[in-house]
């Protein structure tokens, strides 16, 4: 059925969150009696339009003191844009998922990858199908930057849809494997090399091509936990602090890469740490099993004490 995309009937339920720093509020409503959640954001400033925006705004005094004074400036309509993005239907799941809340540290071990996380994800986890509409071009196929078709190394390049694309300042881009047997991190093995030295390179490539940006100013990393199990890499720049860069959650493709280049079954078989948000169904999952430490986790990951003598 058709799409609603008409939000001047917004209906407010709920504010999911409010991040007065990133300036971006998500909210719980309805559209057309559909659940949904609307994420607004206040977008950067482009250094392109400036001058423009001195120009053609109207100021309008505040107050002034000695050499201060301060203004509220009301800037053309098309200056003064919010991006606006709106998740509808919109599952319980990601109310949840937008929803503020405390985050704790988990610890998978290999063994609970596949008795506690695996299952979970198999059956609880978000659809696919804005994927594979990307990766068929039945969605943002003008959007996409760059394709590599090939269906084992290949992988397509596009704006992450939270960049809103008007300045480079906040350039975010992900890429999106072809092959569809890899589901995140722990999924990869040596075998996957190839694929991995391929994204990295022809994506920074055609980010450099694109956006005239050079390969030392991106960050290009891989989320574990990510939210869609389907493999796929960000791409954004240094000088943004894009959600999700966290040492808790961000692993850089480049140690990636050469974690595997030392052990094939590397993220197969270590424990891995991630944040989970405290609604998340995985964290219920965590905790029935009995598998939430609170408190000394060493002996856990079967780690072996270094012996001094030996350094
Ligand atoms: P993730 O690590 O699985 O989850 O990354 P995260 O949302 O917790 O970071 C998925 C990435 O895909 C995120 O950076 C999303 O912003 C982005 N993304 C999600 N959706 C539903 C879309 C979409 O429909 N189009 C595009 N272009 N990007 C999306």
């Amino acid at each position: 059925d058709a799409h609603p995309c008409d939000l001047s009937g917004f209906g407010i339920q709920k504010i999911l969150r409010d991040c007065v720093r990133e300036k971006t509020i998500f909210v719980h409503g309805k559209v057309a009696e559909k659940e949904a959640v609307v994420i607004l954001e206040k977008t950067p400033f482009n250094e392109d339009t400036l001058d423009e925006l001195f120009r053609d705004s109207q100021f309008t005094l505040e107050s002034n003191n000695d050499i201060y004074t301060t203004f509220q400036l009301q800037p053309p309509a098309h200056l003064n844009v919010i991006k606006t993005t709106l998740v509808c239907p919109a599952t319980e799941k990601h109310v949840r998922k937008y929803q503020e809340q405390d985050t704790v540290l988990v610890e998978e071990t290999a063994e609970d990858y596949l008795s506690i996380t695996l299952p979970f994800l198999k059956n609880q986890s978000f659809s696919l199908q804005w994927v594979y509409n990307i990766l068929e071009k039945k969605a943002e196929a003008d959007r996409v930057v760059y394709e590599d078709p090939d269906p084992n190394l290949g992988f397509v390049l596009l704006p992450d849809f939270k960049w809103d694309q008007m300045q480079l300042d906040n350039l975010y881009l992900i890429a999106i494997v072809h092959r569809r047997d890899v589901k995140s991190l722990r999924d990869l093995t040596s075998e996957h090399l190839p694929l991995l030295r391929n994204i990295e390179e022809k994506g920074k490539n055609a980010i450099k091509e694109h956006y005239g940006i050079q390969s030392n100013k991106l960050r290009v990393y891989v989320h574990y936990q990510p939210s869609y199990y389907h493999f796929h890499v960000h791409f954004n720049v240094l000088k943004y602090d894009a959600p999700g860069t966290g040492v808790e959650k961000a692993h850089l493709l480049s140690n990636i890469i050469q974690n595997l280049e030392c052990d094939d079954q590397y993220y197969r078989t270590r424990t891995l740490t991630f944040p989970l948000r405290e609604l998340d169904g995985l964290l219920a999952r965590f905790k029935e099993a009995g598998r939430l430490y609170l408190g000394s986790v060493v002996s856990q990951r079967g780690a072996v004490p270094y012996s001094t003598s030996k350094m």
